[in-house]
């Protein structure tokens, strides 16, 4: 290459910086973010409430160097490499439920992290609505994953089985006063594994009238 082509090239670059800095540096931002440290032979705090849309962030610190992973207990839903020392592994939650996971190099490292569903009881000119949001973002037309949604109605019991989705957000129209409660966990259609390892996902409640 000549100067001449250099010169153009690296004008090309100069002139081109302003509009890529102009961007995001990422597709998408990592929002708020959690560190969980990965000890020695365990993950501190070992069990943690985030909102959806929180990225965790596991952080290697053990000393003397031991190698660690981040394995979820539903097959494929994040799974980190190995990572030593001074290094971290990042993921973050857009859907609510109880995420089981272990270090499946020491099977004693286990921990959770739960996504509480979120939602609102509201009213347009045809009723009352309620909005359940299940995740910050749709699941794709290629994913394995379905959210899986269960109701329990004022008076009744139990949870009934209600909606199976990739939807972000459902929306209801409750029938009769009273408190309704919703749960969420998340399943593989490919193996029948479903999240929440220790139950269901943090209870939902909703009144009408709100
Ligand atoms: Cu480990």
């Amino acid at each position: 290459m000549n100067v001449a082509a250099l010169l153009a090239l690296a004008a090309v670059v100069v002139l081109g910086s302003p509009v890529s800095a102009a961007e995001p540096a990422r597709p998408t931002a990592l929002g708020p973010t959690t560190v969980v440290d990965v000890m020695s032979i365990s993950f501190e705090p070992n069990d943690i409430t985030i909102a959806a849309g929180t990225t965790v962030s596991w952080r290697n610190d053990t000393t003397p160097d031991r190698v660690h992973d981040v394995v979820s207990s539903v097959t494929d839903y994040f799974l980190s490499p190995r990572f030593r020392s001074g290094e971290s592994y990042q993921y973050r939650f857009t859907a609510a439920g109880s995420f089981g996971y272990v270090c499946s190099i020491h099977d004693v490292m286990i921990g959770v992290v739960h996504v509480p569903l979120s939602g609102r009881s509201e009213a347009d000119d045809q009723g009352p609505l309620m909005r359940i949001r299940l995740a910050t973002r749709a699941l794709s037309v290629g994913s394995d994953f379905r959210y899986v949604v269960r109701r329990r109605d004022p008076g009744s019991p139990v949870f009934q089985r209600w909606l199976f989705t990739r939807a972000a957000e459902l929306t209801f129209r409750p029938t009769m006063p009273g408190t309704y409660d919703f749960t969420m966990r998340i399943k593989s259609v490919a193996t029948g594994e479903k999240t929440g390892t220790s139950g269901d996902s943090p209870v939902l409640s909703l009144d009408w009238p709100g």
